[in-house]
């Protein structure tokens, strides 16, 4: 529907380096948690995590998969995003973002007004997605 991607492209574009670290793999919870920076896009219905902050970061907004391996992508449709309770982290500002196929990941940013605009951006994705 012609109408319902104009919405979603004029919403939800955004990119930036965020931390982030997967907990859950398909429904299982995985031992260890291995934050990293990294540059992270989400772009129609889909966010990406990218490997390396650095050199994806340098292909800038348009093409960073020309610079970079994608690391972790998540599906949005389905998927559901809170603040992450206190026991799931020592870090402040963390997002936990769950994918319809189980996956789990925390999102962290030191500053409460860019997680504040990724958490807005995420739930209208999400809830864009839901209403088609
Ligand atoms: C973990 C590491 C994580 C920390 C985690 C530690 O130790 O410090 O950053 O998560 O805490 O176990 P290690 O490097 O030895 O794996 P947070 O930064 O999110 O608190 P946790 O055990 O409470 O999950």
């Amino acid at each position: 529907c012609p109408a319902t991607a104009a919405v979603r492209t004029k919403t939800l574009d955004k990119a930036g380096v965020l931390h982030r670290t997967k907990t859950a793999e398909k429904g299982k919870r995985l031992r260890k948690k291995h934050w990293s920076a990294s540059w992270t896009v989400l772009e129609g219905g889909v966010l990406t995590f990218f490997k390396d902050s650095k050199t994806s970061a340098a292909g800038g907004l348009r093409q960073p998969s020309k610079f970079s391996t994608p690391e972790y992508t998540v599906e949005l449709r389905g998927a559901t995003l809170s603040w992450a309770p206190k026991d799931k982290s020592s870090r402040k500002n963390v997002l936990e973002l769950r994918s319809r196929d189980g996956s789990e990941y925390l999102i962290q940013h030191d500053s409460e007004a860019i997680i504040s605009t990724w958490h807005k951006a995420i739930a209208q994705g999400i809830q864009e997605l839901s209403a088609e």
